[in-house]
């Protein structure tokens, strides 16, 4: 049983979705629950509807479309997701192209007439991207159990707003309850947005699993002074107490080394001014690893250093933490047809752990759960400049058909049922 991907079909809806928070130079800024989320949202979900697929949308915002099995079942679902909300120096891939290659899956299945033993679905997820409201895979956490809703509907954005304000503003409240997706398997297509697929010559990144996450922040409290008058002995600088933060965080990413990472994403003084000694820093820390043994100890020397040096300047320190998650592994059994799929096909392929984060590890502790990489130019990514080329993307749509249709049973193609049934009645 084949299906035929329309690559060119998939890359013009890729294109049509960028123009949506479309940035000057290339990419888009698309941040979670905006005006140019809620456009995006519109666009497709016009799609979902126009292939006549059941679309339904949850209490915060998450949305999919389900083709019922060749009986007219729509229950437990093999599910396709991913995210159209992009961080703001966002490209056109990362999440878009999930959530469309889903959507390409099935308008192929529907176009060659194949029905499937158990439904198919595509998904978007509400705010995975985590740049507007922390933390992040909050509506694919929500939906799975991971993360309450009372407290993300709470969730304070950086401009101030809540997500349960956000989704009214943008009306895309759902009247589904959380949990109403329950996937009978969950496969993400994603954009590696590292370098290694690219460094290796492969087609395929078979993911084995995601790497831990810890993002904190930091507000610190000092004193507010003349820059010029004050003797350093008498100061309460909240900014150098800031800066020491994230010079530790550096010092322990290059100690520890690779998976280690670490990253001083925000960084603001208050008051902000040049001839004054901020009276308040706030910071935050990105950590990730691999073991969550090591992001613990990462964790530890991190938190421990920011209150000696918030102690040793006389000032006060706060955390809040954005956003924990463990490493996530999964299902061996589709990570294996992942591969073996990948080698069926003549792709390249190898298997690897995430860097970053996504909706999947959300759904990996409920359902049989796998993620397919295809290459990130010079390993680019939540950068306008983020680029796959067509005939990558094309492959891991071919294998994500794949093992979707391999999970989903394909039934044989209508005519052919039918002239089965027809040789049945003669004979
Ligand atoms: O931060 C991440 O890893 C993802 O882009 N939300
Ligand atoms: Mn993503
Ligand atoms: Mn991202």
């Amino acid at each position: 049983m084949s299906i035929r991907i329309d690559t060119d079909r998939l890359m013009a809806r890729i294109f049509e979705l960028g123009k949506i928070g479309g940035l000057p130079n290339g990419g888009c800024k698309r941040l979670a629950l905006s005006e140019e989320d809620k456009a995006g949202r519109a666009l497709v979900t016009g799609w979902f509807q126009a292939l006549g697929l059941e679309v339904h949308s949850d209490v915060i915002g998450n949305t999919w479309a389900i083709r019922p099995n060749r009986f007219g079942h729509t229950e437990r679902p093999v599910v396709m997701g991913s995210h159209i909300d992009t961080v703001g120096t966002g490209g056109l891939y990362d999440g878009n192209l999930g959530v469309l290659a889903g959507l390409e899956v099935i308008e192929s299945l529907i176009d060659a007439g194949v029905e499937t033993e158990r439904p198919v679905a595509v998904a978007f997820f509400t705010n995975e991207e985590g740049a507007r409201f922390q933390p992040d895979m909050m509506g694919s956490g929500v939906a799975q159990g991971e993360l309450d809703l009372a407290e993300m509907l709470a969730s304070v954005g950086i401009d101030g707003m809540s997500v349960s304000e956000a989704l009214d503003a943008i009306d895309a409240r759902g009247d589904e309850p959380v949990g109403a997706l329950t996937p009978s398997a969950y496969v993400e297509l994603h954009i590696e947005q590292g370098p290694v697929l690219e460094a290796e010559d492969l087609d395929i990144g078979v993911v084995t699993g995601v790497q831990g996450i810890s993002w904190s922040e930091f507000t610190i409290s000092g004193q507010a002074c003349h820059a010029g008058t004050t003797p350093m002995a008498m100061r309460h600088d909240a900014g150098i107490v800031a800066v020491g933060i994230a010079l530790e965080a550096r010092a322990i990413a290059q100690e520890f080394g690779t998976p280690q990472v670490a990253t001083v994403g925000r960084m603001h003084f208050a008051p902000d001014l040049v001839n004054v000694v901020p009276e308040e820093a706030r910071l935050t820390v990105d950590l990730r690893n691999t073991s969550e043994e090591v992001l613990k100890k990462a964790e530890a020397r991190l938190f421990a250093k920011a209150e000696a040096l918030a102690e040793a300047e006389g000032c006060t320190i706060r955390r809040q933490s954005l956003a924990r998650f463990a490493p996530v592994a999964f299902d061996p059994d589709l990570v294996e047809s992942v591969a073996q799929g990948a080698a069926e096909l003549g792709f390249k392929s190898r298997r690897m752990p995430s860097g970053a984060g996504h909706d999947a590890q959300m759904f990996a502790p409920h359902c049989p759960s796998a993620m397919i990489f295809v290459p990130s130019k010079e390993g680019i990514s939540h950068n306008i400049h983020e680029y796959t080329a067509p005939d990558q993307i094309a492959k891991g749509v071919a294998l994500l058909a794949k093992v979707v249709v391999a999970q989903a049973g394909p039934e044989q193609p209508k005519d052919q049922r039918e002239r089965a049934t027809a040789q049945g009645a003669t004979s």
